[in-house]
């Protein structure tokens, strides 16, 4: 698979979200040593600092859907390849229900994993309210699990819930993505003096289950934060799936040093419960060099239905039968390429 002088872990962003998240991940002390950017918008590279950018190029300015960014991708599949190629762990980092996220996230996976590294996809699903977005999402969303050997969902919707009523789109995505780095770098980070880390094994021995894994995510500055915050973290993940379908979970408490071992011990102990099975496995983490606003994380895995499986219409209709399931790809070009009939 790897040798000694190969990266271990890689991560990948994909399309505009992903390129944003995975450019602030690769700012933070992580157990990834090596971040790739992949996208159709030039912009999308504009605050990223590493030479690993591949642009996925149309010949002319149109509106691309997700199988015509896999057509155009076909050039870069080398290069996408000589990115992945020797680590042992790639994590695929996209927003899902655009085009560019949502044509290639699956795509890279499936190289990925091609290569023989053990793939993760990381999918951001839409808001609620950009309805628009939840057919191509929840087809993309699908492909990638199929893709990789596992997937770890981040709602929107769930990350947004400190932001005011009357934000602007852009400050949402803001909000959404400082918690989505937070509670990522959290799963992630090196071990340091201020916390006590979980380790990549602890988190791939939860992401690496059948189903889906779901983050979810929860703040709290309340006396009794540390139950208040894992409260709202459950309540996140209820609103997704079945919370008794969980099977494995770790749990990180980002904190300060305000935050005492009875707190954590609490967290702990109540999730198997809250989650509605006993004997539910439950690892964790503890970051004290972060605000008395304590954020609670919480990555459970095993979920064989999630709510994005309304997505996808024509799929549940299918209920599990398969129809032409390979990736579809358009090989697009522009009206230069129709030839006049003479
Ligand atoms: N958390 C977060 N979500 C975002 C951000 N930008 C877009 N999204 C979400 O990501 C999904 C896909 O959007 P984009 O990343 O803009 O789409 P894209 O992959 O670049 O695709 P195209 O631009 O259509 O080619 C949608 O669900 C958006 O809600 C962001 O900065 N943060
Ligand atoms: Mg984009």
């Amino acid at each position: 698979m790897s040798d000694n002088n190969q990266t271990e872990v890689t991560a990948v962003g994909i399309g505009s979200a992903g390129c944003k998240i995975v450019s602030l991940l690769s700012r933070r002390s992580l157990l990834v040593d090596n971040f790739a950017y992949v996208s159709c918008d030039k912009g999308d590279f504009s605050n990223v600092d590493a030479d690993d950018t591949i642009l996925v190029e149309s010949s002319v300015d149109q509106k691309l859907s997700p199988s015509m960014v896999r057509g155009l991708a076909q050039k870069s599949f080398s290069r996408i390849l000589k990115v992945v190629a020797g680590s042992k762990v790639v994590f695929v980092v996209a927003g899902l229900g655009g085009a560019t996220g949502s044509g290639l996230a699956p795509l890279v996976a499936s190289l990925a994993q091609e290569s023989g590294a053990i793939t993760v996809g990381v999918a951001v699903m839409p808001f609620e309210f950009e309805k628009k977005m939840k057919f191509y999402s929840g087809v993309s969303l699908r492909r990638l699990r199929s893709a990789s050997r596992g997937v770890i969902v981040i709602d929107n919707d769930t990350l947004m819930k400190s932001s005011p009523g009357d934000s602007t789109l852009t400050s949402l995505y803001d909000t959404a993505n400082k918690q989505a780095v937070k509670a990522l770098s959290s799963l992630f980070s090196k071990s340091s003096e201020d916390s006590i880390t979980l380790g990549l094994n602890k988190v791939l021995g939860t992401v690496l289950q059948e189903g889906y894994s779901l983050l979810g995510v929860s703040n709290s500055g309340a006396v009794d934060k540390a139950e208040d915050a894992l409260a709202g973290a459950v309540l996140s993940l209820g609103k997704l799936a079945e919370a008794k379908e969980a099977n494995r979970a770790v749990v990180v408490l980002n904190g300060d040093s305000s935050l005492s071992g009875q707190e954590v011990g609490l967290v702990v102990k109540r999730l198997g419960s809250m989650i509605n099975n006993q004997s539910v496995d439950v690892d964790y983490g503890v970051n004290y060099n972060g605000t008395s606003q304590l954020q609670v994380s919480l990555l459970a895995s095993g979920f064989r239905s999630t709510k994005y499986d309304d997505y996808d219409p024509i799929n549940k209709a299918l209920r599990g039968r398969v129809m032409d399931d390979e990736m579809d790809s358009s090989l697009v070009e522009g009206l230069e390429a129709i030839q006049p009939c003479d």
